[in-house]
């Protein structure tokens, strides 16, 4: 399926998810929700694979399809309560807005901004429904061609945006494309999710 959409609140965005070598669904999941000029993008890899971790998966996104958008700290914390006693799952949470983001992360799963403000957000240590300390929030500045990227441990996170030159003329579905066929694993669920400003024409 081509997931890609523009979007009133100004932003592009592409994602993927694909199960492991030999699986038919996967145990991450992706939830991408707009309102007014805000977006926010989270992604989430349940512990494990195979149907089990699958059908959890599919649970964490139902749930994330019948919430507002909110502070990714609160979302996660409310992640945890919901899913306690579950198998766990890391997550990741992004909300971007006119000017910068709002990001908070639990377990092994990477949010990374590449461009002008290139940075790697350090995630809480923890597996969300089963031990984590209160997420915390981090806000970054994020301008015109800046590139937000979210990806599981399904992908090889020793990529460098370097390896992406033009990253910020590329569509977020041709950057994600990219980052799946270059860096996602036989081994595992692999999923990413990419985020741009729209840009002006
Ligand atoms: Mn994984």
């Amino acid at each position: 399926m081509e997931a890609v959409e523009l979007l009133m609140s100004g932003f592009e965005y592409a994602w993927r998810v694909r199960p492991m070598s030999g699986e038919q669904f996967a145990g991450d999941a992706c939830w991408i929700v707009e309102h007014g000029s805000r977006l926010q993008a989270t992604l989430v890899d349940v512990l494990g694979h195979g149907p089990q971790a699958a059908e959890l998966a599919e649970k964490v996104h139902g749930w994330l399809k019948r919430r507002p958008l909110v502070e990714p700290g609160a979302l996660l914390r409310d992640m945890h309560r919901q899913f306690k006693g579950s198998r766990g799952m890391v997550a990741a949470s992004a909300l971007l807005d006119d000017d910068s983001l709002i990001c908070s992360a639990v377990g092994n799963i990477v949010i990374r901004i590449a461009g002008q403000h290139a940075r790697q957000h350090v995630n809480q240590d923890g597996v969300i429904g089963y031990i984590m300390a209160e997420p915390k929030d981090a806000r970054y500045p994020f301008a015109a061609r800046d590139v937000l990227i979210m990806h599981s441990d399904g992908l090889s996170s020793r990529f460098e945006p370097e390896l992406f030159p033009g990253m910020d003329e590329r569509s977020c579905g041709d950057i994600a494309e990219a980052l799946m066929q270059r860096y996602a694993r036989s081994t595992d669920d692999a999923s990413c999710v990419v985020v741009k400003r729209q840009a002006c024409s």
